[in-house]
C-alpha cells in the first residue's frame, strides 16, 4: 500500500493547473468522495493493525498535500481570472508608456548634421584629451596667448602639455593632416574652459565647427553657407549679419548674427534691444593653419566656423540657463519629446 501511496503522491505533484476545468479535475480525480486519495481511506481500513498507525500518518500527509496543493491552484487561477478581466477593461486609463527621449543638446546636434550634410559635408570626430600642438600651436595661437594660460585651460600634464581641448578645431588639424582637399566636414563634440558655473557659462559645453577646403573657396561662400544653415535652422524669415572680427585661426574672421527671433528686430531682452543675436563665429582660414596642415595656401583656400550647441539650441526652445542641460532634471527633459 505504502507503494501506492507513493505513486499517487507524485500524481498529484506532477499535475499541472492552467485553467478553471483543470482545477475541477484536480478535485475530481483526487479530493472528491471518489478521488483517488479519499479512496486510500477505505484501503486503511482493511490494513494490518500493527500497520495501521504508519499508514494512516502516510495517507494523512498525502490528503494534507493534495488539499494545500488544490488551494494553491485556486487562488493562482483566481487572480489570472481578475487580472485578465483588469487587461480586458477598456475603460481604464491607459498605462503610460514610460519611453526616453533624446536630450535637447542632441536634437540640435542631428538638426545641424541634417543641414550640412544636405550640403554635402560629413561629420568627423577627434579626442577630448588632446595635445598643444593640435589644441593650440597649429591653429596660430601665439606662446603667450591668454587661452593657454592655467585659468582658461584645463590642463592634464604639463611639459609637454597635455589638456582637455578648448574648440573641436583639433579635429580639423587632424583631419588637414590625413587627407588632402577636397575637405568639407562638420565635427561635433563636447570641449571644456576652466570657467566659474553659472546661467551663461560652464566648465564643458558643446560645439560645432565646420570646416571647407577646396581650390577656389571664397568669403561668399563661407556667407551663403551660414545664411542657408540660418534659414534652416531658424526659418526662412532668418536674415543674417556678419561682423568683422578676430580669431588667430582665421584672416579675414566675421562674427554671424541672425535677426531676433524673439522681437524680429523690435528689441528685446534676449537681443539685447539690438535686433540680432550672436550664433556663430567665422572666418577664411589662415595661411598659417593650412600650411599647419600640409595644406599649399597658394593652391587651396577655405573657410571655417564654430557655433555653440548649448546657444543654438537656447534660442531655439527659449531656454534661459545653461545649467538645466546638464543638471538631468527629468521635468526638464521630458519637454522635448519628439521635437527634432
Ligand atoms: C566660436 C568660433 C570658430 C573656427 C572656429 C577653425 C578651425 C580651423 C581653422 C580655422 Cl582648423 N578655423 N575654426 C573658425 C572660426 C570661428 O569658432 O565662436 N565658436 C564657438
Amino acid at each position: 500500500m505504502e507503494e501506492k501511496v507513493k505513486a499517487l503522491q507524485h500524481e498529484v505533484e506532477s499535475f499541472l493547473v492552467k485553467s478553471k476545468e483543470d482545477l475541477e479535475n484536480f478535485r475530481l480525480k483526487f479530493i472528491s468522495k471518489k478521488g483517488s486519495v479519499s479512496a486510500l481511506f477505505d484501503d486503511l481500513k482493511s490494513a494490518l493493525p500493527e500497520e495501521k498507525r504508519k499508514l494512516g500518518k502516510v495517507v494523512n500527509d498525502l490528503k494534507q498535500l493534495t488539499e494545500s496543493k488544490f488551494k494553491t491552484f485556486q487562488e493562482s487561477i483566481e487572480n489570472l481570472a481578475s487580472s485578465d478581466q483588469e487587461i480586458m477593461d477598456l475603460s481604464l486609463p491607459v498605462i503610460p508608456n514610460k519611453t526616453g527621449n533624446l536630450h535637447p543638446l542632441n536634437l540640435t546636434r542631428y538638426r545641424i548634421i541634417e543641414i550640412f550634410e544636405r550640403l554635402g559635408f560629413n561629420v568627423s570626430d577627434g579626442p577630448e584629451i588632446e595635445d598643444d600642438w593640435h589644441n593650440f600651436t597649429a591653429l596660430n595661437f601665439p606662446e603667450n596667448h591668454p587661452a593657454r594660460e592655467m585659468q582658461d585651460t584645463f590642463f592634464i600634464e604639463k611639459n609637454p602639455d597635455v589638456l582637455l581641448r578648448t574648440h573641436t578645431s583639433n579635429v580639423q588639424v587632424r583631419l588637414m593632416k590625413n587627407q588632402k582637399p577636397p575637405i568639407r566636414s562638420i565635427m561635433p563634440g563636447r570641449v571644456y574652459r576652466n570657467e566659474a558655473i553659472s546661467a551663461r557659462a560652464h566648465c564643458f559645453f558643446h560645439q560645432v565647427e565646420g570646416l571647407y577646403i577646396d581650390k577656389n573657396v571664397g568669403f561668399s561662400d563661407l556667407k551663403q553657407t551660414l545664411y542657408h544653415f540660418a534659414k534652416e535652422m531658424f526659418g526662412k524669415e532668418t536674415k543674417i549679419r556678419l561682423r568683422p572680427s578676430y580669431f588667430p585661426f582665421t584672416e579675414p574672421s566675421a562674427e554671424i548674427d541672425i535677426s531676433c527671433l524673439i522681437c524680429h528686430g523690435e528689441g528685446c531682452n534676449v537681443c539685447k534691444y539690438s535686433g540680432w543675436v550672436e550664433i556663430a563665429g567665422s572666418g577664411m582660414v589662415h595661411p598659417n593653419v593650412l600650411r599647419n596642415g600640409g595644406i599649399d595656401p597658394e593652391e587651396f583656400t577655405g573657410f571655417a566656423f564654430g557655433m555653440g550647441i548649448e546657444r543654438i539650441t537656447m534660442l531655439r526652445y527659449s531656454i534661459n540657463d545653461l545649467r538645466l542641460f546638464s543638471e538631468n532634471d527629468v521635468r526638464f527633459l521630458r519637454q522635448f519629446k519628439s521635437v527634432v
